[in-house]
């Protein structure tokens, strides 16, 4: 007898593993744990004729000669296999996509690192060219949805993205699909929000608003940062950070979120050991009491100088400029040979517009190619100071709709910012 099974508490991934192989070993039987999470429970509840489960307790263990394992390698994970564990005749296959090695040892195994286990299984599927039926696609979507949080977890491959599309090609329903998946604000997370702002402390510091809470969530909660986000815009601060300790393991996680240049979330974090960007950021703390990393942070942003990285420091100089009476030709070859999108106008040193490679759209013939620029150009200057944060230049061209902005210091253009320069400069602030 074959059987496959995986870890207790089985989530999408897990039950989707498990189906999978069936699918591959149409002989094996599906032994779920008694304990299953709440989505896939509820899933389960209306998919029970479509996939045949088993607990352990419906088989005879003593006739069991292989033993498929999914989505975990912990012989501790499982449940009612403790007899299975000394068979030395036993045949053992495992599929896990856990970075951490486990104690469930065989020679016979698919482990990778990679979103979601379900996405090793799909390889071999399509390998052997089994065919899907449109709920197994959407099991299976739910298994790669989940685990990589909708594909945005840092953990997520090209891989699992392919699988995802390729189950979509099979049909798998997205209505189905995202009534079961675990949203992002539940019940746990509006009670958590809901005692954060019955004791928020709510500070002025150096000009800002802030508000602070702590809260004993007891164990893992999911999207807190949602919790933080929302927390903020309620209490409509400046900036809002949340810290959730968990007693028994003597742990607190911190969320900050800012929407004040001179409050750097990224840099706060970084200062406690975790990281993010300047308008938001984590960090998670080991042996700390809650009441002394709410000191601390404060503290933090007390002494937070202005923005660590300043526009001074990612702008680009010395600035490539055309003037009034440049002719358009002229400019369009000066875009070329220096390979910008757009630069500053200037007449008699002042900064009096920008011309860039989309106010070209609006030469009808080319004759006009001949006049001069500052019939082009455009005259909205939006500038900003070389003190300022990349978030604000980022702020200010979203406000502006603007792609550039000429750094000015004394009433002289002494740099030139732009979106590809703020956009790397947050790229590289993100955390791995
Ligand atoms: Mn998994």
């Amino acid at each position: 007898m074959k059987i496959i099974t995986t870890h207790r508490n089985a989530d999408f991934d897990a039950l989707a593993s498990v189906m999978a192989v069936k699918i591959l070993f149409p002989d094996a039987i599906p032994v779920l744990p008694k304990q299953v999470n709440p989505n896939v429970k509820a899933f389960l509840s209306i998919h029970k004729d479509v996939f045949n489960t088993y607990t352990f307790k419906d088989v005879d263990l003593t006739q069991v000669e292989q033993l498929v394992v999914v989505d975990t390698n912990k012989w501790e994970r499982l449940e009612g296999m403790a007899d299975l564990k000394t068979r030395s005749d036993l045949d053992i296959q495992l599929w896990d996509h856990h970075p951490i090695r486990g104690n469930i040892t065989t020679p016979w195994k698919v482990c990778e690192i990679i979103g979601a286990t379900i996405t090793l299984l799909l390889r071999r599927i399509k390998h052997e060219r089994k065919i899907l039926t449109p709920i197994q696609a959407t099991l299976f979507l739910l298994g790669i949805y989940e685990d990589t949080g909708n594909l945005t977890f840092p953990s997520t491959t090209a891989e699992d993205a392919y699988a995802a599309a390729y189950l979509l090609e099979r049909k798998a329903d997205l209505t189905v699909a995202s009534s079961f998946l675990r949203p992002a604000y539940g019940e746990k997370q509006k009670e958590i929000l809901f005692n954060m702002l019955q004791d928020a402390e709510r500070l002025r510091i150096k000009g800002h608003t802030i508000s602070i809470s702590h809260i004993d969530i007891g164990g893992h909660v999911e999207s807190l940062a949602v919790v933080i986000r929302m927390y903020r815009e309620i209490l409509n601060v400046d900036a809002a950070v949340g810290i959730f300790s968990n007693k028994q393991k003597n742990t607190c996680m911190v969320i900050g979120r800012s929407h004040a240049d001179e409050i750097d979330i990224g840099l706060i974090m970084r200062s406690l050991g975790g990281g993010g960007h300047p308008g938001a950021g984590s960090a998670m703390l080991k042996n700390s009491h809650p009441k002394d990393v709410r000191d601390n942070i404060l503290n933090l942003i007390q002494g937070n100088q202005p923005a660590s990285v300043q526009i001074s420091d990612i702008m680009s100089f010395p600035v490539v400029s055309a003037q009034t009476n440049d002719t358009m030709e002229e400019v369009a070859l000066l875009l070329r040979e220096k390979g910008c999108t757009g630069v500053p106008v200037l007449e008699n040193n002042e900064l009096v517009g920008i011309i860039s490679r989309r106010d070209f759209r609006k030469i009808k013939k080319t004759s006009q190619m001949k006049s001069p620029v500052k019939a082009y150009m455009s005259r909205k200057i939006i500038t900003i100071s070389p003190g300022k944060s990349p978030t604000k230049a980022a702020q200010k061209m979203v406000k502006y709709d603007v792609g550039r902005l000429p750094v000015v210091e004394n009433d002289r253009v002494i740099g030139i910012v732009t979106r590809s320069d703020t956009m790397l400069y947050f790229y590289d602030q993100l955390p791995d």
